[in-house]
């Protein structure tokens, strides 16, 4: 089986149960596949999902939060926008004994306001990116320009440290900049572009890292505006697995990302699944599979099995 697929042996039936799912947006292809995917598999145990989608703001989450809480559904999936601020309205789903999973992204707040949370190793992520430009390079002096995701988001916050750890044994690799492009194709655009007026046209940039793949595909775009070759003046690297990303890379337009799988309503489902069975309590922490892909790992083929999937 592949991080992509769904789960091959029998599904609990989960028919009758009301599932409040909070969603943070659709910044990303990777977060329109995550909602899909979570429907799909919501629908696939009989589960009627309520679909709230927070335009990225965290009171429209907590609003929604506190909805589904009023409406009194069985449980609660939320992809957390930020890492903080969470603990009052999760201590009210507890009160209410509405028991909360998280998707995707984690929370500075007491685990007992949690069931459990299904999200991949995200400095392991930043970490697994950093080290593939350090064998990239290899002892060349490397100035990494850094589109950050959004700010106070657990991903931001940990790809940053991962990649950090991952360059620290290479004294010849530097970040020079490093902004936040929230997540989106459009801001990862412009950053990229002020990034490049400011790097001498971008002649002293050697290598982006981007938190994720829109980032990246933006800017492969303004790589090209400004006269350049993204994939060889200037080497991109980049998180999610998105096809448009494999579509880049067979291109030679961007050179590797570290796949996160869009499926994480599957284990979260199937965690509350035990836990009304027989309240078998899940691990704290369900942790996803992070792998690199590059050139050498037939893009072409990795792009048409997402298509292949409805990704
Ligand atoms: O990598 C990015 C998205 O929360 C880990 O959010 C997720 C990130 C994902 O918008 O594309």
């Amino acid at each position: 089986a592949t991080a992509l697929s769904t789960a091959a042996f029998a599904q609990a039936d989960l028919s009758g149960k009301v599932i409040g799912f909070s969603q943070i947006g659709s910044e990303s292809g990777w977060r329109a596949a995550e909602t899909s995917v979570t429907r799909s598999e919501a629908e696939a145990r009989g589960v009627d999902l309520k679909f709230a989608d927070a335009q990225q703001k965290q009171e429209n989450q907590i609003k929604a939060i506190r909805g589904f809480i009023a409406q009194g559904v069985d449980a609660i999936l939320m992809a957390p926008v930020v890492a903080t601020g969470w603990d009052d309205v999760l201590a009210e789903a507890k009160e209410a004994e509405i028991p909360v999973v998280l998707l995707d992204r984690g929370i500075d707040a007491p685990e007992d306001l949690y069931l459990t949370s299904v999200a991949s190793d995200q400095v392991l992520e930043g970490r697994v990116a950093g080290e593939w430009l350090v064998n990239e390079v290899g002892d060349e002096d490397c100035s990494v320009v850094e589109l950050q995701g959004t700010v106070g988001s657990s991903p931001a916050i940990n790809r940053k440290q991962g990649f950090e750890e991952g360059i620290a044994s290479a004294s010849n690799i530097k970040i020079t900049q490093s902004q936040t492009g929230d997540f989106t194709r459009s801001k990862g655009k412009e950053v990229m572009e002020a990034f490049l007026k400011s790097s001498n046209g971008g002649a002293d940039i050697c290598a982006v890292y981007a938190h994720n793949d829109d980032m990246a595909v933006g800017a492969i775009q303004a790589i090209k505006d400004a006269g350049l070759k993204p994939g060889t003046d200037i080497k991109v690297v980049s998180i999610d697995g998105v096809p448009d990303i494999f579509t880049a890379i067979a291109a030679g337009e961007a050179n590797a990302t570290v796949e996160l799988t869009p499926n994480m309503a599957g284990p979260a489902l199937d965690a509350l699944a035990a836990y009304w069975a027989d309240g078998t309590e899940p691990e704290k922490f369900i942790i996803t599979e992070s792998k690199l892909y590059t050139a050498e790992n037939d893009p072409q083929g990795e792009y048409d099995r997402r298509k292949g999937l409805g990704y």
